[in-house]
């Protein structure tokens, strides 16, 4: 009311019909644009937020051995196996770490992510990361290379 009274030319006589009418649809149209204004805004900042990771596997290591993502984050990780046997990259749910030797099926349920990499291979895969923050046991699942040192984590933030 106080906008469109400054905008009239007599600014304190009393609005006609057509004048309410116009006022009415123009402050339709405001909150229309308002609130495609907003759904744009909240679309852009509720998209997934992503991440690429890597990592080499030797005998009988990661290097790097941690990586650090975004909570839920769309994640893609290669892979490339550097070494002369197979190695894999199994992540583990929260609180689970491995006492060697590695019993996979022990702990089957608890296994996130499962990526085999041949020797001199490179591999591809695309995860969801954790939605809690925390720290993520990565491991390889081929007999003995815990053992010799082959594990990591996962940073969640
Ligand atoms: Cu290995």
């Amino acid at each position: 009311m106080i906008m469109v009274y400054l905008l009239r030319d007599e600014p304190f006589g009393p609005l006609s019909q057509e004048e309410r009418a116009i006022m009415k649809s123009t402050m339709k149209s405001r909150i229309a644009m308002g609130a495609m204004l907003m759904l744009s805004l909240s679309l852009a900042a509720c998209g997934p937020k992503k991440a690429s990771l890597s990592a080499s596997m030797t005998e009988f290591k990661y290097e790097p051995a941690s990586w650090t993502v975004p909570a839920g984050a769309e994640v893609t990780l290669t892979l490339t196996n550097d070494g002369s046997v197979e190695h894999e990259w199994l992540l583990l749910d929260a609180g689970v770490t491995i006492t060697p030797p590695f019993d996979e099926e022990a702990v089957k349920e608890s296994i996130l992510v499962d990526q085999d990499v041949d020797a001199g291979a490179t591999a591809t895969v695309v995860f969801t990361a954790p939605s809690v923050p925390g720290e993520y046991e990565v491991v390889c699942g081929v007999a003995g290379h815990i053992e010799g040192g082959m594990t990591g984590k996962l940073i969640v933030q």
